[in-house]
């Protein structure tokens, strides 16, 4: 086996009890003010926020370090514009024949339909994909291990990370995505795992009514 080599942690931070409190509070209460939203205004981010957002996302922990993940930031009108219409194709097809009644009835709540005018109105799309296996120069594959968990924590911190910069999100599932991978140019190991759609709220931008579980229904103490 390869030697493991090792530093001192360096990088961990205490703070004292009332502080870890208060941040956590206040860290829970920022996230509990985010809403999915799918009304963007067309406004402009500020430079460099999207890679500080990302930088965040990199810092995931994934199975056996392998950051099984590549993101594509998308802000070029033009193909920002080919992806809403592939979008729309497979959300047509998917409103009128593949959901089920039953998928159908639980999206009710949300107000959703094949319409995806956000995908052209926002700013930045994030393209967010897995990568199954990994791959050497020399064309060698690698193994990836729980790639689709750790592409998802990846992706719950980068949404997070919008949110604390101010920013507002929508994570976006059409379904299927394959178009991702032939307009974006990415190679056919990787499967788009989301669509992030991030940018500022428009003036007149409405949220569903929904409702988050309490948390004696989602969390229990021994
Ligand atoms: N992809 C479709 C349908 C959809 C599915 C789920 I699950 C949602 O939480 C929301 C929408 C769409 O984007 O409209």
């Amino acid at each position: 086996m390869k030697d493991a080599s090792f530093l001192p942690l360096s990088t961990y931070q205490e703070y004292p009890p009332e502080e870890m409190l208060k941040r956590a509070e206040e860290f829970a209460d920022d996230l509990h003010r985010r809403r999915t939203i799918r009304d963007f205004s067309a406004r402009a981010l500020p430079a460099g926020l999207i890679e500080h957002c990302l930088n965040a996302a990199l810092s995931a922990p994934s199975g056996a370090n392998m950051q099984p993940w590549h993101f594509v930031v998308v802000t070029d009108p033009e193909i920002k514009r080919q992806i809403r219409v592939a979008a729309e194709i497979e959300e047509k097809e998917f409103y009128e024949h593949r959901a089920s009644a039953e998928w159908l009835e639980a999206l009710q709540p949300l107000g959703t339909d094949e319409n995806k005018p956000f995908l052209e109105d926002a700013p930045c799309l994030i393209a967010v994909f897995v990568q199954k296996y990994g791959l050497l120069p020399d064309g060698r594959k690698f193994k990836h291990y729980y790639p689709t968990e750790s592409v998802g924590l990846a992706t719950g911190m980068l949404v997070s990370a919008l949110q604390r910069a101010g920013l507002a999100s929508l994570t976006h599932t059409p379904s299927p995505m394959k178009f991702l991978n032939k307009i974006l140019g990415r190679p056919k190991h990787e499967r788009p795992f989301l669509l992030i759609v991030a940018g500022y709220p428009a003036d007149d931008a409405q949220v569903p009514v929904i409702e988050r579980r309490a948390m004696a229904d989602s969390v229990s103490f021994f």
